[in-house]
């Protein structure tokens, strides 16, 4: 198995070739693209994805759409899940939005930004050491979450980070996630 710091190598070289294809497009405008994601569906079980652990699992009854979706199960009172999909490349000043559906019954889990610098050093939103994120609550069958977080000051690389709360239980379905950048307007 990669480490985390493999994996984030591994994943940036791959980006690259999505990478140099959005910089082909840059002159055309500054429009929002949005099939940047890998396997946002969990079609391909947890390919593209990067789990810290074993509470995070691609399966049937976890689909919105398709045959598979993501199910995380955390009855750990101590530990949480973490669970990273691949990175892809973005500059400091895109918008970048999440949107993702989830099924749950459980309040334990948050969905977040997780931008990194060129050295995979993530990148805080505060001093405080915050993350953009979403808060899942209990829902009322399949809703949909969105959030965004303009992309800050020595950003390379941006993913998706579901994670459950170390202290929290629970369980909840997760599919369909999309990222959609609208990139910077650039200065006159
Ligand atoms: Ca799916």
């Amino acid at each position: 198995m990669l480490s985390p710091l493999a994996f984030a190598r591994a994943a940036r070289v791959f980006s690259g070739a999505t990478a140099c294809l959005l910089l082909s497009f840059g002159t055309v405008g500054l429009k929002a693209e949005t099939a940047l994601l890998e396997n946002g569906g969990f079609e391909d079980g947890l390919a593209h994805w990067h789990s810290r652990d074993e509470m995070s699992s691609a399966v049937a009854e976890a689909a919105r759409t398709g045959k598979l979706g993501l199910r995380v199960v955390d009855e750990d009172e101590g530990l949480g899940s973490s669970l990273n999909s691949s990175e892809i490349f973005v500059n400091e000043g895109d918008v970048v939005e999440v949107s993702f559906y989830a099924n749950t019954d459980d309040t334990f889990l948050g969905v977040y930004l997780w931008p990194v610098d060129v050295d995979g050093r993530l990148i805080k939103a505060s001093e405080r050491g915050d993350l953009v994120s979403v808060r899942i609550e209990p829902t009322a069958g399949w809703e949909q979450f969105t959030f965004q977080q303009t992309m800050p000051e020595g950003v390379s690389a941006v993913s998706i980070w579901v994670h459950s709360w170390s202290s929290a239980t629970g369980t909840a379905s997760l599919d369909d996630f999309k990222i959609t950048v609208t990139p910077a307007t650039p200065a006159e």
